[in-house]
């Protein structure tokens, strides 16, 4: 028999036919008590189950729709995957289909079917008008695309219709029951005479088979005996999250049973205090620092006090993160989900979702502390894995990170991230790894970093078209990305070798250059190139020559960018060498070498003082002194004041002429 393990719930305002609509569905009457019957209203949760052609079978779940039998209906909530919103069409929406519509909200459930009951009571206006007041209410809720639909549990109309629209409705439910150990709440118990005791639950979490023991928590530390388990009336093996059962157990006597107790197959620890992210709903409440409400979760009722962490004031449609106080104690696990409500208990107000049933007593609210906690949120709420959390942090600095730092800082365990990311296949983080080191960076900011380098080498290669080379690594390390970050330096030479090894740059003089970039260089530009180093070739022994070139260019309609880039590209071409900001022709400075060296030669000596080389050359001062910089570096001479030796490497150029 093919089981879908879920459970569908009712909700909805008092009278509108819940109970109605479960004996049309699935011929049960689920209100079975006495005063019930008398006062012609639910009072405790009614169950039943519904049997499809297909084989399924799912639990249902009927809920009290009086705003006295709240806790009641949340009890009821807690553990349905698929609820019925029940609205009566002759009365429409009213303070409970509201209220209940929100507990459904905060308790997580997503999928649905509002169903518009008593549509023999109403012409076709009033139900479109009802279908437009709906339309509204679920405007930007899970259930904003629910199907609506109308049905009669007196003539019969539109029950078959919603037989099957809950059939196709269940295959689509999403089911993220979280699994880990067995747990059930106890919304009801029986001492069967013959038999012992029977209870029954939804299963909230994991799997339960024949013959185990359980814990009844949170106060009995005694193990229990399942010795039979029922699902929707059959006696079976095993049940599993999002099956109603009813568990025959052993171990136990009647009187150790309180309301709110819960079967678990592991002992849990008690949560006095818990970390929570919540939600306030409830218009005509606001939350100060601290408030006192009645905090319910399944069956379980406390009064609490709730202490806002990241915020001094909580309003309607706000979410705050919170440290709850419990006054009872509770064997709570992350992500159970809660309902608060005021401390008259006639209001409910807001809810949320656990993220630490384990925190630490916050006293003060640090700026860390606030960060922590909304990280935790973060991958609580919205997420459950280890990548998440890491995604979190990576997204907030862009720059890449050490795999160490990151699990220090975030308090996570490192192999098991070590771990994660191996099984991690999509590519939303990536990891370099850099010797024995590894360096995580959100796929985004690392295409960002990527891109950076790609459009400064296109700027550049456009500014400078004439140069075949390009940036070296140092130009980009002040770029975002790489400047600041701890790590930017390793993270910027890893890139640069990866966009190497994609052939997007290539390496050229020690520069990293586009891949597809190309000198141009027009027939206009190469007239230039040629004025400039012939202009430079015959300016003699004479420096400084910017002024002149300047004029002169200027005369030849040559823009001075133009000329900057004239001056580069000679550079690039090894024409011309820079020495203290003064360009020099190649040729000019060969000359000067020659004049030298024949000149020492000619002396005997083997040396010339600056003077003498001076005025061999016929030079400027200035320029015999850049010159003998260039020499000195060149190590063909060597300098004892003003007198200049020629040192062995100049010597051997003599001889060559
Ligand atoms: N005319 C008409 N009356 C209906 C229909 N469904 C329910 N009723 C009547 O509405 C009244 C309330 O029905 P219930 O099913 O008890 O309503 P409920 O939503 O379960 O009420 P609570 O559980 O107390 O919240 C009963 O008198 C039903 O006979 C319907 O489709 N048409
Ligand atoms: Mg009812």
């Amino acid at each position: 028999m093919s089981n879908r393990h879920l459970i569908v719930g009712t909700a909805g305002h008092v009278d509108h036919g819940k109970t109605s609509l479960i004996k049309a569905l699935t011929n049960v009457d689920c209100d079975t008590h006495k005063e019930e019957k008398d006062r012609g209203i639910t009072i405790s949760l009614g169950f039943s189950h519904m049997q499809f052609p297909s084989g399924d079978s799912i639990g249902i779940v009927d809920v009290p729709g009086h705003k006295d039998f709240i806790k009641t209906m949340v009890a009821g909530a807690h553990g349905i995957d698929m609820v019925l919103l029940v609205i009566a069409a002759d009365s429409g929406v009213m303070p409970q289909t509201t209220e209940h519509l929100n507990i459904i909200k905060m308790l997580d459930i997503k999928d649905g079917i509002v169903v518009l009951t008593k549509s023999d009571l109403v012409d076709e206006d009033m139900l479109e008008l009802a279908q437009l007041e709906i339309a509204e209410l679920l405007e930007g809720t899970n259930l904003e695309n629910a199907p609506i639909i109308g049905v009669s549990t007196i003539t019969g109309d539109g029950i078959p219709e919603l037989k099957s629209l809950i059939e196709t409705q269940i295959n689509q439910v999403s089911i993220s029951k979280p699994r880990g150990d067995f747990r059930m709440y106890i919304d009801r118990l029986f001492n069967v005479k013959g038999i012992g005791i029977v209870v029954t639950g939804s299963v909230l979490n994991g799997e339960l088979n024949l013959g185990e023991d359980l814990f009844l928590l949170p106060e009995s530390k005694k193990q229990i005996k399942v010795k039979g388990i029922q699902r929707h009336g059959s006696a079976i093996e095993q049940v599993f999250a999002g099956d109603r059962a009813a568990l025959h157990i052993s171990g136990i006597k009647v009187e150790d049973f309180k309301r709110g107790m819960i079967l678990s197959s592991s002992q849990i620890e008690n949560s006095q205090m818990i970390d929570a992210s919540i939600r306030l709903f409830n218009e005509n409440t606001e939350f100060k620092i601290w408030s006192h409400v009645i905090f319910l979760s399944g069956t379980y009722e406390s009064p609490a006090k709730i202490h806002l962490i990241d915020t001094d004031k909580l309003e309607a449609g706000e979410t705050a993160i919170a440290q709850i106080h419990l006054e009872k104690p509770y064997p709570f696990l992350v992500k159970d989900k809660f309902i608060i409500r005021n401390s008259s208990n006639d209001q409910t107000l807001g809810g949320g979702v656990i993220v630490d049933p384990q925190p630490l007593h916050h006293r003060r609210r640090t700026a860390k502390l606030v960060q922590q906690l909304g990280e935790l949120t973060q991958a609580t709420v919205y997420g459950t894995s280890l990548l998440d959390l890491i995604r979190i942090e990576l997204s907030k600095t862009r720059i890449p990170e050490l795999l160490t730092d990151l699990t220090e800082r975030l308090n996570i365990n490192q192999e098991a991230l070590i771990e994660e990311l191996k099984k991690f296949t999509s590519s939303d983080i990536l990891n370099y790894s850099i010797g024995n080191k590894q360096l995580l960076i959100a796929e985004s900011a690392d295409r960002q970093c990527a891109d950076t380098i790609l459009s400064a080498l296109n700027d550049f290669h456009e500014k400078n078209p004439m140069l075949k080379s390009g940036l070296d690594t140092n130009s980009f390390a002040g770029k975002p990305g790489f400047s600041g970050a701890k790590n930017g330096k390793i993270y910027l030479q890893t890139l640069l070798n990866r966009l190497l090894d994609e052939n997007k740059i290539k390496k050229v003089d020690d520069t990293w250059i586009l891949s597809g970039h190309k000198v141009k260089i027009n027939a206009k530009t190469r007239e230039q190139i040629d004025w400039l180093d012939k202009k430079m070739m015959h300016q003699g022994m004479q420096n400084p020559v910017m002024k002149t070139i300047e004029d002169s260019a200027q005369h030849n309609k040559i823009p001075r960018e133009k000329l900057r880039i004239l001056f580069q590209y000679l550079i690039a071409n090894n024409r011309l060498v820079i020495c203290e900001g003064e360009y020099i022709h190649v040729e000019v400075i060969a000359k000067a070498r020659k004049t030298l060296l024949k000149g020492a030669l000619e002396k005997g000596s083997l040396g010339l003082n600056e003077k003498e080389f001076r005025d061999l050359i016929d030079g400027s001062k200035k320029f015999v002194q850049l010159l003998v910089k260039i020499f000195l570096e060149e190590q063909i001479i060597s300098k004892r004041s003003y007198y200049l030796d020629i040192t062995e490497k100049g010597k051997k150029l003599i001889g060559k002429g």
